[in-house]
């Protein structure tokens, strides 16, 4: 493996030259397309050195030409090499004309211009414009475009780029033309161009000013049908950012299309968004509620963009969450509104606490704002768009809503047009506040989860409660030591009924009027004394999450159980339950590993009853309630993760649960029985989440009547919730049903590929034992291919990731298989191959049997002679010792 050079943060230098105007024509073929561009550049007055050389990006070009103000440049005046075109003696001002040949039908990266399901479509973000033309391909770099585009008339109907139509027509020998002209300045990352056949479903939107809008969904004609919910999506995003935020949609046509090829979720291109068409596509009787919740927020995400991440951009890459990170936070606020604010701030704290806090802890943890990287692909990362929206979410919650939105406005009116830093971001809020946030930056800049351990001291003579926090952050690769956080803490104090105390701190005249307040913690110790505590409380901490840590309070069995019975902050009320099943799953392990008998106390048992008799709770909320802690999650709960254990544990406390809460289960199944399948609101979701939780704790009684009802489900069922809950039961059962149903959904859904993911994701994590000879032959499957992204993360990722307990298997196959696919899809798409290497970079939190195991299959990967930037560096990351500079 070739080692990669790292690009630092400290080494960023404005770009030496700029661009004023970019005219590109696009002579669209999937073999060879022709792709001329006129740049009007001029020397950036803010660059250091003088010097007159010109540097441009260039990657897999056929270079053609090359006119400088309008002369033909002969070889002697520039040179090219794989990454870029370097031309020497450039004037001050200039206009530059290149002509390169790219191939689109050769494109298996999926980055810049290729080909998905016969249509032309691109995706520049970070990196991708260099390979379709010349460029200072660099965000800090923004141009007005104009771009033309033209194609066989018959092949490709459709032509579409950013900004405005503003001429179209035909052309000789079949071939037609559009034009596009984007009024906007943007980085060279939002271009986008989508030519083929499509079909549109169009509507019209009328902003808070009055101007009207035209909304274009395109998709193939078969699954036009299909789009209804994302352009419902799209409006009430509209609305919704102009009522929060006050911002309003800039352009007179916004765009957005459905591509089946697609690395990632979706892209929001200045006007023309381009979609996985799995955040498109959705009806009842494909999609399930949450593919609807996922449309609804992709949709919102990539619009919110427009405003942060496109009117202000990113100066570099490094600032990179500066947009994912803030609109996160915008789209999850947007969802909360849309749903229940409850439910979306336990998804949300889910993805921080599980897969993101792994992250914080494994080789790839790096800050909000990394420092350096080597291939930028690979900071598209949890910590980077999730943590950096709680770090949002954290402003938001020290400013109040008021101050925030203030800071919003002020960020706009200061930076709209520029590419900026996420020190700009927390400057505008601290001005706009007149609160300080120096401390508050470490949160950008500091990498790894901070933990806080809590102490409790009850005075019952002077009425006074103190609450000591103490923080501390393990080391990351590259820093070894943390500074304190400056962390929000919620609290709440409950007193014996539950019911939330007022809430008095030294030194105050009175007590605050709200249930809850907010703490900073700013000290690496710190104590808060409440005066006038009548009684000895329970305290209710870090409510709704209010900061990406980990709380360790030493809280008895009972208090967690009477706080997931009684306290008022949903959130907490959830957790409360999860951390008391943590504990009782862990004792299990433990119990299973020293071969002793299990047992359960019901403790557990009893709180699920209460909830799920409560008549005042919501329905989807029971159902969160209900699930258990899962097997990833546990793992990092442990010093040294046994997946096998876990797994048995958790299976066995789920039925004992089931066991126990047999006549609840029945009876909220049956209450919950009729929920219209073709409604998605926020009632029917959570009838159905509920119901469909209650049967899966049914379906492990050993009744041959809840299996019967699965299947029956499974055949009869027309909504896509209910038929795939029922399929996600009866695939860990060895039964005929369960081959019937696996083989009978595939004959009724076959030309459907979202949905066939489904089904590949449903056997990759079965916990059968043939599992991992089932995924092998999944692979030679005619519905699998293995160019697609979708279809890879359907059958590799469900396995990889989502099925612990095979993907460990002590022979190390799961390990092997894993390895040899890597190495496979790196040879056509280092991105995606990328992405799944995750899971054995974690090879530390294992045994040293699987350590080994696991080290090896990367070591076979780092042997590989070509391997990819992007691949090579999470390897080499991954099998570096954990002390050495990121
Ligand atoms: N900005 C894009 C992500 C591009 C990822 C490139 N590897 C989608 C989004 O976050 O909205
Ligand atoms: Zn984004």
């Amino acid at each position: 493996m070739k080692k990669n050079k790292a690009l630092r943060l400290e080494d960023y230098r404005p770009a030496s030259y700029l661009v004023d105007s970019v005219d590109l024509r696009f002579e669209l073929d999937p073999a060879a397309t022709l792709v001329r561009a006129t740049l009007a550049m001029r020397r950036n007055p803010e660059a250091d050195a003088k010097e007159d050389q010109l540097i441009l990006n260039g990657k897999h070009l056929d270079l053609r030409s090359i006119r400088l103000d309008e002369r033909e440049l002969d070889t002697d005046h520039f040179q090219v090499d794989d990454e870029h075109l370097v031309i020497e003696g450039v004037p001050q001002a200039f206009t530059l004309e290149t002509e390169v040949i790219i191939h689109p039908e050769k494109n298996t990266a999926l980055e810049g211009l290729y080909l998905s399901g016969g249509n032309f479509c691109t995706q520049c973000e970070p990196e991708g414009f260099r390979r379709i033309t010349y460029f200072p391909d660099r965000p800090d770099v923004m141009a007005t475009y104009r771009v033309t585009l033209v194609a066989q008339r018959e092949q490709f109907p459709v032509l579409l780029s950013n900004g405005n139509l503003v001429a179209h027509g035909d052309l000789d020998a079949g071939r037609h033309f559009a034009e596009w002209e984007d009024p906007f300045r943007k980085p060279s990352y939002l271009f986008a161009l989508v030519g083929g056949k499509l079909s549109c479903l169009e509507d019209s939107y009328t902003t808070a000013s009055g101007r009207s809008i035209t909304l274009q969904v395109y998709a193939d004609a078969r699954h036009l049908g299909q789009c209804a919910h994302a352009m419902k999506s799209l409006k009430q995003a509209m609305r919704w950012d102009e009522q929060r935020f006050g911002l309003e949609c800039d352009l007179n046509q916004y765009m957005i299309v459905a591509a089946d090829d697609f690395n990632m979720g979706a892209m929001e291109n200045k006007g023309l968004n381009i979609f996985n068409s799995k955040y498109v596509l959705a009806a009842s009787e494909t999609a399930t509620d949450a593919d609807f919740q996922n449309i609804t927020s992709v949709i919102g995400h990539e619009y919110f963009h427009n405003w942060t991440g496109n009117r202000v951009t990113c100066r570099d890459w490094f600032q990179l969450s500066l947009k994912e990170g803030l609109t996160v936070f915008r789209d999850q606020e947007f969802s909360a509104d849309m749903t229940a604010r409850p439910i979306q701030r336990i998804s949300d704290a889910r993805i921080i606490r599980g897969p993101q806090f792994a992250e914080d802890a494994g080789p790839m943890a790096h800050p909000v704002r990394p420092r350096s990287y080597v291939e930028i692909n690979n900071f598209y990362t949890l910590t980077v768009y999730n943590k950096g929206a709680e770090v949002s979410r954290m402003i938001h919650t020290l400013l109040g809503e008021k101050a925030f939105r203030g800071g919003m406005d002020l960020y706009f009116q200061r930076h709209d047009g520029q590419a900026v830093t996420t020190e700009d971001f927390v400057r505008a809020m601290e001005d706009a506040s007149g609160i300080d946030l120096s401390q508050f930056r470490l949160w950008y800049e500091q990498a790894g989860t901070p933990e806080v351990q809590v102490e409790r001291h009850y005075d019952a003579e002077q009425k006074r409660y103190c609450l000591t926090f103490t923080q501390s952050c393990p080391p990351t690769p590259g820093q070894p030591r943390k500074e304190p956080f400056h962390i929000p803490i919620a609290v709440g104090l409950l007193d014996r009924k539950g019911r939330s105390m007022h809430l008095q701190l030294e030194g105050e005249s009175r007590a605050k009027e709200t249930r809850d307040r907010v703490l900073s913690l700013t000290r690496t110790r710190q104590t808060f004394e409440f005066v006038d505590v009548k009684q000895e409380p329970v305290p209710s901490l870090l409510r709704g999450f209010s900061a990406p840590v980990k709380m360790k309070c030493d809280y008895a069995d009972e208090e967690l159980a009477f706080l997931a019975g009684h306290d008022e902050d949903e959130f907490n009320r959830w957790d409360a339950g999860q951390q008391l099943a943590v504990r009782i799953l862990l004792r299990l392990v433990d119990d299973l590993r020293e071969g002793r008998p299990l047992h359960a106390d019901n403790r557990l048992s009893d709180a699920l009853r209460d909830t799920l008799e409560n008549p005042h709770l919501d329905r989807a909320f029971k159902a969160q309630c209900l699930i258990l802690p899962d097997e990833n999650y546990l793992a990092d709960q442990m010093d040294v993760a046994d997946p096998s254990a876990i797994h048995h544990a958790r299976q066995w406390l789920r039925e004992h649960l089931a066991a126990d809460l047999r006549k609840t289960f029945l009876n909220t199944w049956q209450d919950n029985l009729e929920a219209d399948p073709k409604q998605v609101d926020a009632a029917t979701v959570g009838r159905r989440s509920l119901k469909n939780a209650c049967l899966s704790y049914l379906s492990l009684l050993d009744e041959e009547i809840f299996i019967e009802l699965c299947a029956n489900q499974a055949q009869l069922a027309h909504n896509m919730t209910d038929v795939l809950a029922a399929l996600g039961i009866l695939t860990h059962r060895d039964s005929p049903q369960r081959e019937e149903q696996i083989a009978a959904f595939y004959r009724q859904w076959k030309s459907e590929p979202l949905v066939i993911d489904k089904w590949l994701s449903l056997q990759a994590q079965s916990s059968l034992p043939q599992t991992p000879e089932i995924v092998e032959s999944l692979l030679q499957h005619e519905a699998f291919n293995i160019k697609n992204p979708n279809r890879v993360r359907a059958l590799i990722g469900a396995f990889c990731q989502g099925n612990p307990y095979h993907f460990h298997a002590e022979d190390g196959r799961g390990y092997a298989f894993l390895a040899d696919r890597i190495l496979e899809i790196d040879s056509f798409n280092p991105q995606v191959a990328a992405r799944l290497t995750t899971p054995l970079g974690r090879w530390r939190r294992y045994d040293p049997k699987r350590q080994q195991m696991m080290k090896a299959q990367l070591e076979r990967i780092a042997a590989r002679e070509d391997l990819s930037r992007d691949v090579g560096e999470i390897v080499e990351k991954s099998l570096a010792s954990s002390e050495s500079d990121s």
